[in-house]
């Protein structure tokens, strides 16, 4: 093991051992810091060595799923059964060595579903190429946790994703970090702070090396909601979970493991023979939290056939995006009718967030109002 190994692990075994009380909070909030350092000092070097060579994915259709499980639990079956795609399957582990896409419609969208290797425990610190997979897990809009009925543990599978800077069903947390290059460290918040009261933050924020500059809480953070802002690689994903093979499940064992995977609610699936399929793909579509927009040329009535399909929380550029791209390089403004508008036919600029069946209208600078038609 390197020098940075044996600190990782041995910051790792104080956080373990420690016991959590008011009197060593901060104590073990400067560790957990300390770690998220030393976690990111790992990370550049695996970069500066070239690490293995990431898996190049195009990603298309408006959103991408991950499934993401340990070997064998079925996630190429899933696949195979979910899209047309053609993922080999096995009875043995590591059967899928690549990034495997396939696409699957809903309602008017379209979900790109990547199948990918299994992993395994220590996969964030490269094992069975975890880093690489992990990599691209970091990239989909969400994850689809598969698991096998026999060995249904989540956590080790969800703390290979925490490791990877993978947040869970969580927001980013409303707090304001700025570096500046003197006039000490500030730390102001517009609410009361219960976990990172009387200095904390500052001794956490020194830890990465944050002397100068300011933080603002927007709310009443924890100190891992504050380490992930102040390490600053976090990705904000949604997840959902199934439990495959479940035509082997009598209503006594899936209300078992129901009970112990709370909070997820888990779905229970058959790749093989279908079963919870419809109930698994509707759950997927929701969760995605699709948006339809009417695009309407100027003077005539929008096209309600065929609706752009965004995010919920898109924008107006968003939708540009995804227009012919005269309309983005001539922008001017848009007009919007529908949920998002103050009143219809509001005119907004780009930063715009819309809502579900907005109609919109683009107008374009040259020669007065335009729009896609
Ligand atoms: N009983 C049962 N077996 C299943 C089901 N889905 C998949 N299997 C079997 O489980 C084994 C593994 O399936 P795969 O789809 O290859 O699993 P995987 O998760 O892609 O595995 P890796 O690519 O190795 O990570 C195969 O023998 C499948 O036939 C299911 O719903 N029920
Ligand atoms: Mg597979």
């Amino acid at each position: 093991m390197s020098a940075l190994e044996d600190q990782i692990a041995a910051v790792e075994e104080e956080i373990r051992t420690t016991a959590y009380n008011k009197a060593t909070q901060l104590h073990i909030g400067r560790l957990k810091a300390k770690l998220a350092v030393l976690r990111l000092e790992r990370e550049a070097r695996a970069k500066g060595r070239g690490g293995g060579v990431g898996y190049a994915v195009r990603k298309s259709g408006n959103a991408t799923v991950g499934l993401v499980g340990y070997p064998s639990v079925g996630k190429s079956t899933l696949l195979n059964r979910l899209t047309a795609a053609d993922s080999e399957t096995a009875a043995y582990d590591f059967t899928t060595v690549s990034i495997i896409p396939g696409m699957l419609r809903w309602g008017g969208a379209s979900i790109q579903i990547l199948d990918m290797p299994g992993l395994i425990p220590g996969a964030s610190r490269g094992k069975g190429r975890g880093r690489e997979v992990l990599s691209v897990v970091r990239s989909t809009d969400l994850v689809l946790f598969l698991l096998d009925p026999d060995h249904p543990n989540l956590r080790a599978l969800t703390s290979e994703l925490e490791g990877a800077g993978v947040r869970i069903n969580q927001r980013p947390p409303r707090i304001v970090v700025q570096h500046s290059d003197r006039g000490g460290l500030t730390v102001s918040s517009t609410v009361r702070l219960t976990h990172l009261a009387g200095g904390a933050a500052a001794q956490i924020a020194r830890e990465f090396g944050l002397h100068n500059g300011s933080i603002v809480f927007r709310e009443d953070a924890t100190v891992d909601q504050l380490i992930d802002v102040l390490a600053g690689n976090r990705v904000y994903i949604i997840a959902i979970m199934a439990v495959n093979k479940s035509e082997l499940l009598s209503a006594k064992q899936r209300a078992e493991l129901t009970a112990t995977l709370l909070p997820y609610e888990p779905i229970f699936i058959s790749a093989r023979t279908g079963e919870g399929i419809d109930t698994l793909v509707d759950r997927l579509g929701n969760a995605l939290r699709f948006i339809r927009i009417y695009v309407k040329p100027p003077g005539r009535p929008p096209d309600r056939e065929e609706p752009v399909i965004l995010r919920s929380g898109d924008t107006v550029a968003g939708l540009l995006r995804k227009l012919p791209g005269e309309l983005d390089r001539g922008f001017k403004a848009a007009q919007v009718w529908g949920r998002s508008a103050r009143f219809p036919g509001q005119t907004v600029g780009r930063e715009h967030v819309l809502s579900d069946e907005d109609v919109v209208t683009v107008l374009v600078a040259r020669g007065g109002a335009r729009a896609a038609g």
